[in-house]
């Protein structure tokens, strides 16, 4: 960011006034009375000058502080879509290998992110074409190494990875083609980067149940190692959560943490996360910050320690991210909310670091806020306690190493 990018508050009261209005060394010549207002003027000027550009420097000193604290804090990621991380590159490497038809340049996936029409189901037609290239074991393989590098290097010691296997099963790739090239990417990253990821698999709403059931009993023989199921995709209204309420049920008995989305301005959005809470059990809401438009249930999901993994995201044409509004109604409530990147390739905010620099600078909060937006995140893991005390743990060194008050943070 360049100086000049730099809010300041330079303003007339930086004049040094007494220079302005006494002159100086009471210069009794002429000459000496002529010369002197602009002696004094030039004087005036550098210290004004001067002050604005301390002032630049400090600012831009504390912008780029307050990235550095937050590129290096430790991170969890609960809401991350596997088909939302390829890269306009990787895609088109991947669309080459495959010898298909369909995006041969960057340039026109770049263009079909940009023409993409705004709200869920526009974001979604682009969605399904970029994912739909992948198609072999290598693929799902190089999408899941190539991702958790890039979590690596934004500090993510810990992730959720959503996948979507009917998305690809319905293309005729068999379920575990496409499961072993993601759990063999995660255990080869794991071991490169030492980042842990647990893997959610998703029901795509807009599928039958029948669907839903036989991708549960695909993915029966590796149960073990997938965490949560989920629900994403879409329309939500139409598709609302009691419709799998009987697979959620399933899922359950099975020992699987459940999960789903509530896009934000969903119709019925509310209804659906009462739902979500009260028929099918859900352990987080995915979204659901329309919850601050109804007090019982913000007091509700206080009350239940119930956590929403929030994305406020951003596409090129926004000026800000998203939601910033409901997440502060949320967290000043006390509802733990965390920030996520969702689909990192798919929209401007990117990554998650870039993300809570981008949040951070729209929403003013501070650092003890945004550790506790990340503390929030930990709090939500699906882990044993003491698993959970020990990313707390790192998350509060990294805290109190930056001079943070840790009571501030869970106030
Ligand atoms: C998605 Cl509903 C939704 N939102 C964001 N990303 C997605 N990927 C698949 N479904
Ligand atoms: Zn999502």
């Amino acid at each position: 960011m360049s100086l000049a990018s730099v809010g300041t508050n330079c303003s007339a009261s930086a004049l040094p006034s007494d220079v302005l209005t006494t002159g100086i060394y009471g210069m009794k010549s002429r000459l000496r009375k002529a010369a002197t207002p602009y002696i004094a003027v030039s004087f005036a000027l550098f210290f004004f000058l001067a002050e604005c550009l301390a002032q630049n420097v400090r600012a831009h000193d504390s912008v780029e502080g307050m990235r550095t604290f937050l590129a290096g804090m430790p991170k969890a990621e609960l809401h991350l879509h596997l088909e939302g991380t390829l890269s306009a590159e990787t895609i088109v490497e991947i669309t080459n290998r495959n010898g298909i038809d369909y995006f041969t340049t960057a340039a026109e996936v770049e263009q079909s992110l940009a023409d993409r029409p705004p709200g869920l189901m526009g974001f979604l037609e682009h969605h399904f074409k970029s994912q739909n290239v992948m198609q072999t074991r290598q693929d799902f393989y190089d999408a899941t190494y190539n991702l958790i590098e890039k979590l690596h290097e934004n500090n993510v010691i810990y992730a959720d990875l959503f996948f979507d296997p009917q998305a690809h099963t319905s293309r005729g790739i068999p379920f575990d083609e496409m499961f072993k090239g993601i759990d063999d990417g995660r255990r080869d990253a794991r071991a490169k980067f030492g980042v842990t990821v647990n893997l959610i698999m998703c029901i795509n709403r807009e599928r039958s149940v029948a669907s839903a059931f036989e991708m549960l009993d695909q993915a029966h023989a590796v149960r073990d190692k997938i965490i949560g199921l989920g629900m994403d995709s879409g329309p939500e209204y139409g598709n609302p959560p009691v419709k799998f309420r009987d697979v959620y049920a399933r899922a359950r008995e099975e020992g699987y943490f459940l999960t789903g989305h509530h896009d934000v301005d969903v119709r019925d959005s509310v209804k659906h996360i009462w739902q979500s809470l009260d028929i099918i059990g859900m352990d987080r809401i995915d979204h659901g910050l329309n919850a601050s438009d109804d007090p019982k249930l913000v007091a509700e999901l206080a009350r239940r320690g119930m956590c929403l993994t929030g994305s406020p995201v951003k596409r090129a044409s926004d000026p800000e991210p998203q939601d910033i509004d409901r997440i502060r109604a949320l967290d000043d409530a006390g509802v733990c909310v965390s920030l996520n990147s969702d689909d990192p390739a798919e929209f401007e905010t990117g990554y998650l670091t870039n993300m809570l620099v981008l949040f951070q600078q729209a929403s003013e909060y501070t650092k003890s806020d945004m550790t506790r937006l990340m503390f929030n995140a930990f709090d939500a893991l699906w882990l044993l306690q003491d698993e959970k005390d020990e990313y707390v743990d790192v998350l509060k060194e990294y805290a109190v190493n930056n001079d943070i008050d840790w009571n501030e943070v869970t106030r």
